[in-house]
């Protein structure tokens, strides 16, 4: 399935039906007044958050929505019938732009979260609301109103409590196929993984929704590799874990490199807890003193672990969890 992150869409809500204006035309009834109904609303876009869906793909292939109009109004005071509302499911995460790309209108960031985009008009009113002492057979009615109008951005932002990050090859989609049953693309070439991928770990009778994201470079802010605009998924989760192959030449330079692309980005994602892992230990013999020498040059803890073998995978989650209890 294809992922799409950003789309266009264009929203016409359903007009109002016009007013009724009617008059009772009965068999012995002379000069019956007014019978005219109001015209009834028009139909609204409305937007539901949804857990199950994980990319704007949809929006590709249809970008225009209109709404169904209200009926008029008509005789015997019937009211005309409302227009069909649509209902379009959106994928968890979703913020909605104005046109101007940055004005957020609303952020689907809860499941079932609904969201009126385009609110139809109200109908009209018919000629009996018009019946006054002085005017007896009004012939005025009001038409139904406009249904809004626009233009909108869908801004997909993937929600999880864990990102994956690290350069190309370090194992995170790996990582992410030991601990949840997403089963992302994986090989010892870069970029295999070309689109962000969701997966649900169980741990300790909770979850933890872990995101994969394809791998940073050097130069990545500047578009190198496949650029940074994936870094917007893992904007809004609470914890990073970076992953490191510890059989790099240079585990200090492949952990600075990425850190160096996590802070060019301009999302908010610098700040966040960040665990570290050396990943492929069972390549490596040596990897405990690599550990503490890495955890010595940048300051942080270290911890390592093998993807592949699922070794000392399951410690970490636990630590990613009770952090992310902390944080709650
Ligand atoms: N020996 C070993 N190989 C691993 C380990 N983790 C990942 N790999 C291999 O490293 C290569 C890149 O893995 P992948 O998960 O696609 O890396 P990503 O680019 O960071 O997503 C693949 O050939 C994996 O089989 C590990 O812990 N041990
Ligand atoms: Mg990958």
């Amino acid at each position: 399935m294809h992922f799409i992150d950003e789309v266009k869409i264009f929203l016409k809500a359903g007009n109002g039906g016009n007013g009724s204006p009617s008059f009772r035309r009965e068999k012995f009834i002379e000069y019956g007044g007014p019978d005219g109904g109001d015209g009834g609303d028009g139909g609204s876009i409305i937007f539901i958050a949804d857990e199950n869906l994980n990319t704007l793909i949809d929006f590709r292939y249809k970008q225009h929505f209109k709404a169904e109009r209200g009926w008029n109004g008509s005789g015997q005071r019937c009211t005309g019938g409302a227009g069909k509302d649509i209902i379009l499911q959106m994928p968890l995460g979703t913020q909605v732009l104005a046109e101007d790309r940055k004005t957020v209108l609303a952020d689907l960031d809860k499941i079932g979260q609904v969201y009126v985009a385009a609110k139809g008009g109200r109908g009209g009113l018919g000629n009996t609301h018009f019946k006054s002492s002085t005017n007896r057979s009004p012939r005025k009615t009001t038409k139904g109103k406009e249904g809004d109008e626009s233009e909108i951005w869908l801004n997909l932002k993937l929600l999880s409590d864990v990102g994956l990050v690290g350069l190309p090859n370090a194992g995170k989609s790996t990582f992410l196929s030991v601990v949840t049953s997403a089963r992302p693309k994986i090989a010892d070439y870069p970029f295999t993984t070309l689109k962000p991928q969701l997966g649900v770990a169980y741990i300790d009778d909770a979850e933890l929704v872990i995101a994969d994201i394809p791998g940073l470079i050097e130069g990545a802010h500047q578009g190198h590799g496949l650029g940074d605009r994936f870094l917007r998924h893992i904007e809004r989760c609470k914890i990073i874990l970076h992953l490191i192959d510890v059989n790099q030449e240079d585990v200090v330079g492949a952990y600075k490199t990425v850190r160096y692309e996590m802070e060019a980005y301009d999302g908010s994602i610098r700040d966040k807890t960040e665990i570290v892992i050396l990943n492929k230990s069972d390549l490596r013999p040596e990897y405990e003193e690599i550990r503490r020498n890495l955890s010595k040059e940048i300051g942080k803890d270290v911890f390592y672990c093998s993807a592949a073998t699922n070794t000392n995978v399951k410690p970490i989650l636990s630590l990613a969890l009770q952090i992310r209890r902390l944080m709650l």
